[in-house]
């Protein structure tokens, strides 16, 4: 299939390029660099190297013998995607072509705006780029769990059916997000929802947890072919972060009393994920939506496994719970379905201490690029100053 990836230079995206191209797809991946550009700015970095996008795709073929092209540009210029959608004329779409980070979307006004003006204005110029150029695509965008909030009923896959008043209807399922970023993508979804409903056009919303891991297959090949894994209290994520924190000697950081609970999934079951969206593609005019995470824990309990993992290979790890610097539920119910991927064939590779060793030990291998100063949370959602 001809597979374009929207943000194909970013954590996920190098590695879903990489992925499908082994297999044998046409692969051509977009990015503006945006992501690179924003680390500059807070002053953070990815714990392993990562060489420029040009010099990726350099290698990946040395290697493999496959081409991946490259469109450089940004999806809040209609023109530039109105472009590259002419030029390469894709039969799927993966979307991953966003400002990702919760935090750094609550640092102030101008964040926030940013945050949203890029997801939901680039998303919006895809959508019509598709309808011009390929109404019959599928677009397999990355949305996220973080859409729906905590409600304290069981959270359904995109839909749920409503009795009111004698009547009943099957509704959008009711989000309650937790910060400007996770209301983007809800934004996102609405958008997408309305231009399968009214365009015939065909969409599928992965809302997808947390994901932590920092090699595939693919990223293994060499060392040039690494991907973003960031461990900072702004682009980092949870379980990433307990496994830096517990290398570097420094107490995991549960955020307040750290039973909030959250869907989790490796990456290389992402890239799983993914591709069975793609190969099943969603019916003209379907917005179709999946739970994108294989397991549920409390932070709490990550950062438990996380101590005993550190401790049988010889690491003094401490769990030191910290103010939270979020406003969000810390003890609540949290049952949300996830059946649609595997009804598909997923099949989940679970959290075991296995995985959580070879993390240990990879970070391990390059524990001299730490920067201890970047893995307390600074950004306060309520903050006082912006
Ligand atoms: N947390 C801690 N301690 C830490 C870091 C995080 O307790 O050191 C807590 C947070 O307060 C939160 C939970 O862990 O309750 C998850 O936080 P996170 O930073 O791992 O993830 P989040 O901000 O929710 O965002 C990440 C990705 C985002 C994706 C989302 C999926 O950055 O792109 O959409 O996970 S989800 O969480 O399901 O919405």
């Amino acid at each position: 299939m001809k597979i374009l990836i929207l943000g194909g230079d970013g954590y996920l995206g190098w590695p879903t390029a990489m992925y499908f191209s082994r297999k044998g797809h046409e692969v051509a991946v977009v990015d503006n660099f945006n992501k690179r550009k924003w680390e500059m700015e807070q002053g953070v970095k990815p714990l392993l190297p990562i060489s420029t996008l040009h010099d990726r795709v350099g290698v990946w073929e040395k290697i493999t013998g496959k081409k991946i092209k490259m469109y450089i540009g940004d999806l809040t210029n209609e023109r530039h995607v109105q472009k590259v959608f002419e030029d390469f004329i894709p039969e799927a779409i993966v979307h991953y072509g966003e400002q990702p980070s919760a935090p750094y979307s609550m640092i102030g006004n101008h964040s926030a705006a940013e945050t949203q003006i890029n997801n939901v204005v680039g998303t919006l110029n895809v959508l019509f780029a598709m309808k011009r150029t390929c109404p019959s695509a599928h677009l397999v965008k990355l949305g996220t769990m973080g859409e729906y909030g905590t409600p304290n009923i069981d959270i359904e896959e995109g839909y749920i059916t409503v009795n009111h008043k004698g009547r009943s209807d099957v509704m959008i399922f009711p989000k309650r997000a937790g910060s400007f970023y996770h209301l983007s993508k809800v934004h996102d979804s609405h958008n997408i929802e309305f231009a399968c409903r009214t365009w015939g056009m065909r969409a599928t919303d992965l809302n997808q947890g947390v994901v932590y891991g920092l090699e595939t297959e693919e990223t293994k090949l060499d060392p040039k072919l690494n991907t973003s894994f960031h461990y900072d209290a702004i682009f980092g994520t949870a379980l990433n972060r307990f496994c830096v924190q517990a290398v570097a000697d420094l107490p995991l950081t549960p955020y307040g009393s750290g039973g909030q609970k959250r869907g989790y999934l490796n990456i290389i079951d992402t890239l799983q994920c993914v591709e069975l969206a793609v190969l099943n593609p969603a019916d003209k005019g379907e917005f179709r939506v999946f739970n994108q995470f294989t397991e549920v824990f409390s932070v709490n309990k990550l950062a438990d496994i996380v101590k005993s993992c550190g401790e049988k290979i010889g690491l003094q790890v401490k769990i030191m719970n910290i103010p939270n610097p979020r406003k969000e539920a810390e003890d609540h119910y949290y049952n949300p379905v996830h059946t649609k991927l595997l009804d598909l064939g997923l099949e989940p590779n679970k959290l075991s201490d296995v995985l959580i060793n070879s993390m240990l030990k990879k970070i391990i291998e390059n524990k001299g690029n730490i920067v201890k100063e970047i893995l307390l949370p600074t950004i306060l959602w309520d903050q006082k100053s912006n």
